[in-house]
């Protein structure tokens, strides 16, 4: 397959103002007659052809301006018609078959009802079309089928007439936003809805309605407050209104991805639509309200503005992910969500950004790009915009952020449309900073701190490790919110914002009787890794002191970090850890004791760093090893803070459910002590761990719970696990949850377990969001997938063959955790790299799974 790259970009010759389609619409058998009015590009090379995209489609039928067309050939699955005139019309005929569309792109089936999925090319596989985001038109659609089958037709904009006789009935839909292909949607169901109705602060109302199915429609409160609170908050945060009279949400229970933003007719995940107290947990709650939040803010940053090409990705998908951040941030808790947005990115976004998958969020080349909806292109992407906020200031932000809306409103655009909006809009000099589209990899800054006389000196060097097709990089502007404490007072008289914009720098600080101590990047101003050189001391003076909450909790990461690195390395002997786990300790007590904290709060600062952010800290990881000291050290201060631990379980134990901060607060610190204490006494946590369970109102409290047993080998595990399963076993979303705790537990039979669970009648490989709660929460299992002998390694491979053929999107993205090879002690890594040959050597791979396998190899 063809690499395609960013710097062959040509406008397309012709532009498609007017698309009518027309779907007589059958699960086994869909007619889709197209008719396509174009005219040459002003703007683009004249072409005597017109290439129209497809994928797997046979042609039925062509005209051209009314005639049998005979001047028409196929190239490869495209179809490529030549055009004598300035403008023409096509009528095109195509059939397919929704139900043997195992890959959930173009038109399909889930459940009996048919929807679509268009983004990146999926339009090409309902019909022929130039499938490229920059060709934009106003779309009419006309859907007919069984009314009884299909009572319910929607599709992007407004409804604008509708009929039948006797048993087909059909509807015409009319969207007047020009919108690229990979936007358009249609759903056609049985289908409940809530409906609701927003006013805009122009005075439009709009009709909303979240579509469900039959027996959903109670779970459908929260997703729809929470687009009513984003329609809201985008117009006070982004002065953005919504532009048409009606809103759409459909719940799909077969998705490749969380959501999708088609024009006014939203398509998502039933996992990111469904909640309630008895199924949901509180993160799942605040995953609806923030997919609900980042499809709808796409109205603006992805549909009125879309993307010029595929290499733009970021232009729409970093910027609203910031949107969604800020959204979230200004709903919830502020500081945890910062911190759980640097988790996922810590946690995620490194480890791509140091392998062999490593591209900057705007990449040079793909072959597939369905590879490229990666956390870079998301989280990065939205860290980098987020830098320029910071570098700006809300206000300035804000108008440049205004300023391109103005100017692009209606276009194709790019990153450095963006760009350019900012600086003139908010008065920033990006010509250095736009190192941060083209260059990968995460920068990693040293720094030191001297004193002398009444000065501080913090010295600052920052280093760009090479990426694949990326070996020398330039130093890039990094900001870096600072603030250096007097040990004494404890306090610090202000935050300076430094600009690390080359390869070394030194900062001095006057009015320094003693060294200070530094707290650095804080809020996390810059997506990047800090090395300093800091004494234990200094950490647990931050890790009790520090008023920003991003630093505090990373002065408790960075001491249990310290010290998991060194014990994993064997550079400790048993004095030296035991001094080092007091001192976790000490620190984990204060955080236990201060009650200025909230719970919510509390449960970040006593969260453990996760095995793949540890792993990333070290050349080459030793997962057993890893996975060994982490658990001694949960171990250790459950050990030493057991009474404090019971005392914190059996206060939050005692507040009634409620879905305000403190008592999603309490739910969480709940486990969180469960969890220490399982290490440690695993028989007493069993007992409460199985209370915690048989007691619960809620899903957060009953899946703490029931994580806590599935991780003993205690008497109650089996009976509570298989309590959970007759309770839910109706309930799709809630079997994930019973699929996932078992595939990520600590128990040490987790491989059989998986194995079993693969033959449970429940498991399929036609649902990703089944696929996805057995093997990823299999891979991202320290001790299970990096068992010693390679089983977990090669258990993941036969997933990716078995699954490439049936869905290659959800496929490909199994090769990520094997691609971790050069990272790996040699013994592993060499089992690791074997298994990607053998997937490599398959042969009749897809496209996504051969790009991704190739890259790996390196
Ligand atoms: N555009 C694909 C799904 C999303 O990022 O919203
Ligand atoms: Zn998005």
């Amino acid at each position: 397959s063809a690499i395609i790259r960013r710097e062959d970009y040509t406008p397309f010759p012709w532009l498609v103002p007017q698309v009518h389609l027309s779907f007589e619409l059958g699960v086994e058998q869909t007619r889709v007659t197209s008719r396509l009015t174009v005219e040459r590009n002003p703007a683009a090379d004249a072409s005597p052809t017109i290439r129209l995209n497809g994928d797997g489609l046979k042609l039925s039928e062509l005209q051209v301006d009314g005639e049998p067309c005979s001047t028409h050939a196929m190239d490869g699955d495209d179809l490529v018609v030549t055009l004598p005139g300035e403008r023409h019309e096509l009528t095109i005929v195509t059939q397919i078959d929704p139900a043997a569309n195992s890959q959930l792109m173009g038109l399909y089936a889930s459940n009996g009802m048919l929807c679509t999925q268009c983004e990146a090319e999926g339009f090409r596989r309902i019909t022929f079309f130039p499938d490229r985001p920059d060709v934009l038109s106003t779309y009419t659609v006309r859907m007919s089928g069984p009314a009884a089958q299909f009572p319910i037709l929607l599709c992007n904009g407004n409804k604008a007439d509708s009929g039948g006789d006797g048993d087909t009935h059909w509807a015409e839909w009319h969207d007047p936003w020009p919108k690229p292909a990979y936007l358009f949607a249609l759903v056609a169901g049985d289908l409940v809805a809530r409906s609701d109705s927003f006013t805009t602060t122009g005075g439009r109302t709009v009709e909303l309605n979240v579509w469900v199915r039959d027996g959903d429609l109670d779970r459908t409160e929260h997703a729809m407050e929470s687009l009513k609170r984003s329609m809201k908050w985008d117009e006070e945060v982004f002065g953005r209104e919504y532009d048409l009279d009606l809103f759409n949400i459909v719940a799909v229970s077969d998705f490749n991805m969380g959501a999708m933003e088609n024009k006014g007719l939203n398509v998502f995940n039933t996992k990111y639509v469904l909640a309630d107290q008895e199924t949901a947990t509180d993160g799942d709650f605040d995953g609806v309200e923030g997919v609900i939040g980042h499809e709808y803010f796409h109205n603006w940053s992805g549909n009125r503005i879309t993307c010029r090409d595929w290499f733009q990705l970021s232009l729409k998908e970093g910027f609203t992910v910031l949107r969604d951040q800020l959204f979230s941030q200004d709903m919830d808790s502020a500081p945890v969500k910062r911190i759980e947005d640097v988790r996922i990115l810590r946690g995620v976004q490194f480890p791509e950004d140091s392998g062999p998958l490593a591209h900057s969020i705007r990449p040079d080349s793909y072959r597939e790009i369905s590879n490229f909806y990666t956390p870079t292109i998301y989280n990065k992407g939205a860290e980098v915009i987020r830098m320029m906020r910071t570098m700006a200031g809300e206000e300035a932000f804000r108008k440049g952020t205004d300023l391109y809306f103005d100017r692009h409103d209606g276009e194709a655009a790019t990153c450095e449309d963006f760009i350019t909006a900012i600086e003139d809009g908010a008065g920033l000099d990006l010509r250095q900073f736009r190192l941060w589209y083209s260059q990968a990899g995460t920068p990693k800054v040293s720094v030191a701190v001297t004193h002398d006389g009444d000065t501080a000196a913090l010295t600052f060097k920052q280093d760009i490790p090479a990426t694949p097709g990326q070996a020398d990089k330039q130093p890039m502007p990094i900001p870096l919110r600072i603030a250096l404490f007097d040990r004494e007072s404890g306090k610090h008289d202000g935050e300076h914002l430094v600009m690390l914009d080359t390869a070394e720098k030194e900062v001095r600080f006057a009015g320094f009787a003693a060294p200070p101590v530094l707290s650095i990047n804080r809020g996390f101003s810059a997506p990047v890794t800090i090395d300093r050189a800091v004494s234990r001391d200094d950490l647990v003076f931050l890790a009790a002191k520090d008023d920003d909450p991003f630093a505090r909790y990373e002065a408790m990461q960075d001491l249990m970090v310290g010290h998991l690195v060194s014990a994993v390395a064997g550079e400790m002997d048993s004095a030296e850890r035991d001094a080092a786990r007091q001192d976790i300790a000490c620190a984990f007590a204060a955080v236990l004791e201060d009650d200025r904290l909230d719970d919510l709060m509390r449960g970040e600062l006593l969260m453990m760093p996760s095995q793949a952010y540890l792993s990333e800290q070290m050349l080459l990881a030793e997962p057993g090893r890893i996975h060994e000291e982490r658990e001694a050290l949960k171990a250790a201060l459950g050990s030493a803070l057991e009474s404090q631990l019971l005392t914190l379980h059996k206060r939050a134990s005692a507040l009634p459910f409620a879905l305000d901060q403190a008592a999603k607060g309490a739910r969480k610190v709940k486990t969180v002590a469960l969890t220490y204490l399982a290490a440690a006494k695993p028989d007493t946590a069993s007992d409460l761990a199985e209370k915690q369970y048989s007691g619960a109102d809620n899903m957060t409290d009953r899946q703490g719970a029931l994580m806590v047993l599935a991780g003993l080998q205690s008497p109650a595990r089996t009976g509570a696990l298989l309590d959970f399963y007759n309770r839910y076993r109706d309930n799709p979303l809630v079997v994930d949850k019973w699929f996932s705790l078992q595939a990520s537990s600590l128990h040490p039979q987790v491989l059989q377990h998986v194995k079993a669970l693969r033959d449970h009648p429940d498991f399929t490989l036609k649902n990703p969001n089944r696929v996805r709660a057995l093997y990823m929460a299999f891979a991202a299992s320290p001790h299970a997938f990096h068992a010693e002998d390679g089983e977990g390694y090669r258990m993941i491979a036969d997933l990716i063959l078995e699954l490439d053929p049936i869905n290659a999107q959800t496929a490909a993205r199994f090769v990520t955790p094997l691609g971790r090879w050069q990272r790996i002690e040699p013994a592993r890594s060499a089992l690791m790299r074997g298994e990607l040959e053998r997937i490599a050597e398959a042969g009749n791979l897809s496209r996504d799974t051969f790009e991704q396998v190739t890259r790996s190899l390196g």
